[in-house]
């Protein structure tokens, strides 16, 4: 089409790059005479326009950071779909066959407004133990929401709505975004402006900046009924930064229009995603952050005569997803109340007692009690709206100072229905007349472990038998469900009729205590790096970054199960920190909080730094 594919330059071009052409039988003892041949070859049919573009970068070495996604970077669990975690099917809203399979979600709509939560905010009134309730998306970092969908029927959109609270949708606080048309049978990349393509009001009531931070996500895959549907992953980005961003470069002749630059996932359901739709030049910084961590081609075309060249596979980096195990939500279990002053653990964890009659003081408006259904627990039917137990405190008091950590394992047979009897509760006292009761604790279908990090914060529906910390407690009582004796249950008994009760265990636990030393572990798994360096720090806040750490270890980590022995720090001012670990897998650096707090020191504080010899 040019003379210019002609020039020296050109020829010294197309032989520096020839490899990529080459076929992959060539070995490369023989490659440099064939380069030299295939570069002349190349000269020699010059007409074709397809041998003078070539895109040189990204090469086969680049790997590129992943962009700062909200749910590998707060969660510290990517929404790649790999484990039931990335979307709380039980929020679900006209949705049936609800399946995680080899990193794909799949459901299938059953009516208009279907819908799913990869972020869910918790219940109004409830002790909120929710992802989003205790880790908020701060609106002024994370911007895009990008989401990879197919759905299986034509004329389906895709659009989300994001929720400041529980009682969003009765208050209005939320906001929709617009809908994006999907293609059936074909996947699809949709990123989702939560500034520039959300609805203004009255149909949204926020936008997205209005608050500080939101606590519910909400995406509905496809507006028809009985639409089917799958989902690779799903990303909530801060806008990038110039070094966040990635050289695409390529050469050219005989062209001087503009070109269309695309990122090709080439895993196992390819996809392009448009980078830029009319760049000039021979280079281009794209924007690669919103997309998942993966193998990719940057595809190059002329958007004038439709020319296209593909870079060599390269990756965008995983990063390490790191989770502190101890310290943790429960505080620590080895040393909880029931073992150490009760002598006999309420239930197995963790010091591998069993439930027996001796672990309940009363046990009311249960029938068919039995600790061998299965071995070892309590289960029993209820006989009214009010079933309670009170556990054996053995003629001892709690100290509510010491005991702060409680975490229960609980099933409850029968359908879950929040507003019909779903919900756990609490109740303490201190002089054993007046109670205090807890808000209730929304259950979860199946056999669930419910954990309060420090039952000195969490919400309290009356408090006439006195706050936590205010006084010994003489009674603690749990009451497992609110469910009224069903009409089914009295004709036709059965476990799921009656929503009979299995109990595990109940682990009232001081918090974590290093005195003077502690041992820190965590699961560390990164899927494309087998090791990462791990920066541990104590931190009177829990917000990383802003100067207060301390920093009390540095290791090489592998995948999996992994520890610190920390002999302690006579250094470190005694007092209850949060504990902060950073991953680096030499790319991506990831920030996490342990579930609960650490008391370095005597946990009364009697002694303080300098004042101890
Ligand atoms: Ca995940
Ligand atoms: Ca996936
Ligand atoms: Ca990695
Ligand atoms: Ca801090």
């Amino acid at each position: 089409m040019s003379n210019d594919s002609t020039s020296p330059i050109m020829r010294l071009l197309l032989s520096t790059q020839a490899p990529r052409c080459t076929p992959g039988r060539i070995t490369r003892a023989a490659a440099p005479w064939l380069v030299f041949a295939l570069s002349v070859i190349g000269v020699l049919i010059s007409a074709n326009p397809a041998l003078a573009l070539s895109v040189t970068q990204p090469s086969a070495a680049t790997v590129i950071a992943a962009g700062d996604d909200y749910a590998t970077q707060v969660l510290g669990n990517a929404w790649d779909m790999s484990d039931a975690v990335d979307i709380d099917t039980e929020e679900s809203g006209l949705m049936s066959s609800q399946v995680f399979s080899a990193g794909i979600f799949s459901g299938a709509t059953t009516g208009n407004g279907a819908s799913i939560y990869p972020l869910f905010m918790g219940y109004s009134g409830s002790i909120n133990l929710s992802r989003g309730a205790n880790f908020p998306i701060a609106t002024s970092h994370y911007r895009y929401v990008t989401i990879k969908l197919r759905v299986h029927s034509a004329s389906q959109n895709v659009n989300l709505y994001f929720l400041l609270e529980p009682n969003s949708y009765s208050t209005g606080t939320y906001g929709a975004s617009h809908y994006f048309p999907l293609v059936a049978n074909q996947w699809t990349t949709v990123t989702i402006d939560m500034i520039n393509d959300v609805y203004p009001a009255p149909t949204s009531g926020i936008q997205w900046t209005d608050q500080a931070s939101i606590t519910g996500l909400r995406i509905d895959p496809a507006n028809g009924t009985g639409v089917s549907y799958d989902i690779d992953w799903i990303r909530l980005t801060a806008p990038a930064t110039t070094a966040q961003k990635t050289s695409v470069q390529w050469t050219d002749s005989g062209y001087t229009g503009t070109y269309k630059i695309e990122a090709l996932d080439i895993g196992s359901a390819p996809v392009s995603y448009t980078l830029a739709a009319a760049a000039s030049g021979t280079s281009y910084l794209a924007d690669t952050t919103f997309l998942a961590p993966g193998q990719y081609q940057i595809k190059v075309t002329r958007n004038g005569d439709s020319t296209t060249a593909s870079s060599a596979t390269f990756r965008i980096n995983n990063p390490a997803q790191i989770a502190l195990t101890s310290p943790s939500v429960r505080g620590e279990q080895a040393q909880n109340f029931a073992s150490v002053v009760v002598g006999n653990s309420w239930g197995p964890p963790p010091s591998g007692g069993v439930f027996s009659a001796t672990d309940f003081l009363s046990i009311v408006n249960f029938s068919n009690v039995s600790y061998t259904n299965p071995a070892g627990t309590f289960s029993a039917r209820p006989t009214n709206n009010d079933p309670n137990l009170r556990l054996n405190q053995g003629g001892h008091t709690i100290d509510p100072t010491l005991y702060r950590s409680l975490c229960f394992t609980m099933q409850v047979s029968g359908a879950r229905n929040v507003g019909l009897g779903s919900v756990a509760r609490f109740f303490w006292s201190s002089n054993g007349t007046n109670l205090t009761t807890s808000g209730p604790i929304v259950l979860d279908t199946g056999l669930s472990e419910y954990c309060m990090a420090d039952l000195a914060t969490v919400q309290l529906d009356n408090t006439a038998g006195g706050t936590w910390l205010a006084g010994s407690k003489i009674l603690l009582r749990l009451d497992p469900h609110e469910f009224p004796v069903s009409s089914a249950c009295t004709s036709t008994p059965t476990p799921a009729s009656c929503y009979d009760v299995q109990l595990n265990s109940v682990v009232l636990s001081p918090f974590a205590q290093a005195n003077p030393g502690y041992t820190f572990t965590w699961n560390l798994a990164d899927a494309d790096n087998t090791s990462a360096t791990l920066n541990l720090y104590l931190d009177p806040d829990n917000t990383p970054g802003n100067g207060n750490e301390i920093a009390i270890g540095s290791v090489a980590a592998n995948n999996g199960n992994g520890q610190l022995v920390w002999p302690g720090s006579s250094a470190i001012q005694y007092g209850t920190y949060h504990v902060l670990v950073v991953a680096d897998d030499g790319v991506n650096s990831v920030s996490q909080y342990a579930g609960g707090v650490i008391v370095i020191g005597a946990r009364d504080g009697i002694f303080r730094n300098g004042f101890e010899n």
